[in-house]
């Protein structure tokens, strides 16, 4: 019959971890699933500003005042007290991390809970007038073992994560996440207020024909990027590839994801640990592409195997196809005399 066939088994978020975790066990206490309840919150709120933004432009600066003449935040303020409220009431967080606070938070006794985010409540806000997709990343870690969680919880080599992932907010809002055992991929229905898996097992292919960087540094880069970027836009045999560059880390990735290819934002003469930030935008983002199947690398050695000595310190970020980063590689191999 000609009428839309409507699906009866949703998947939804919720229902999908909680298989994983079960899946995995009488380990799973539920906490986890719990956190990421809280995290789809957060989400679904934060959509609906940025949505609502678009319209009575809400990206106005802090201290002003809106149509309404209330005090008016800025949104990716906003989106870091919707984050840190909901954590801390989770019950599930023992230390957050944000991009906007200078300072860990450390949940107090009451609200403590075992796990540790760090996060960037609106990454590439400033993006947000042109309508480009923005949105949150986040990473988890479980607080260790004997800890009543401290900042020493979150520096710790992104290789110890349990979960990480990202909303990204554009047509629509898509949440991408990895519990440790691959990455899928859920699109929120506004309706239901649900996460639906859209993407399961999202797969980066082994070789990518786009390479996402910011050519504008161009003349800060260092020789191995040079090379490589001379490499595939001048090719010896093939075609070049194409360039795709969003400006916006999460729509970045996520086409990155998708698609393939290769997206870096290396260090040069200008940023000299790159721009960044290595606990909640580079160590995630790695993470979910090894758990994609894709190579994460500073160029020299591999992301999630650094040891953080500070919360908001930069990494270099090349990330996507292993094929593409791991010839990326080759150009800093030879640079160091050691390929
Ligand atoms: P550039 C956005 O401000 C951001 O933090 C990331 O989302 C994005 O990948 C990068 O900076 C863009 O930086 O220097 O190319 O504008």
């Amino acid at each position: 019959s000609g009428e839309e066939q409507v699906n009866t088994d949703l998947i939804t978020l919720t229902r999908h971890v909680l298989n994983d975790q079960f899946n995995l066990g009488a380990a799973a206490s539920g906490d986890l699933t719990l956190l990421l309840t809280a995290i789809q919150l957060t989400s679904k709120f934060i959509a609906t500003n940025v949505r609502k933004a678009r319209l009575i432009n809400l990206v106005g600066l802090a201290g002003d005042t809106n149509v309404q003449g209330e005090e008016q935040k800025k949104l990716d303020v906003l989106s870091n007290d919707i984050m840190v409220n909901a954590l801390r009431a989770s019950g599930k967080t023992a230390v957050l991390v944000s991009e906007e606070l200078e300072d860990a938070v450390i949940i107090e006794d009451q609200y403590k809970g075992k796990y540790c985010v760090v996060f960037d409540p609106l990454d590439g806000s400033s993006n947000i007038d042109a309508g480009v997709n923005i949105g949150t990343i986040f990473g988890v870690y479980q607080v260790q073992e004997g800890s009543k969680g401290t900042v020493a919880d979150v520096l710790r080599p992104g290789n110890q994560m349990v979960a990480a992932g990202y909303t990204m907010y554009g047509s629509s809002a898509n949440l991408v996440l990895s519990t440790g055992h691959g990455v899928n991929g859920y699109t929120l229905d506004a309706a239901l207020g649900e996460f639906i898996l859209t993407h399961p097992n999202i797969r980066i292919p082994p070789r990518g024909k786009i390479y996402s960087f910011n050519e504008g540094n161009s003349m800060y880069f260092n020789a191995p990027v040079v090379r490589y970027l001379e490499s595939i836009k001048y090719p010896a045999s093939g075609k070049p590839y194409s360039a795709r560059y969003i400006g916006s880390m999460v729509a970045d990735v996520h086409r990155t994801l998708l698609y393939g290819g290769i997206f870096g934002y290396p260090e040069d003469k200008k940023s000299k640990k790159g721009k960044l930030r290595l606990l909640y935008e580079a160590f995630p983002m790695a993470f979910l592409t090894e758990q994609a199947g894709g190579v994460a690398t500073t160029g020299t050695g591999r992301i999630l195997d650094i040891v953080p000595t500070s919360i908001h310190e930069r990494c270099p970020v090349f990330l996507g196809s292993k094929d593409d980063v791991q010839d990326l590689q080759k150009f800093y191999q030879e640079a160091n005399g050691t390929a």
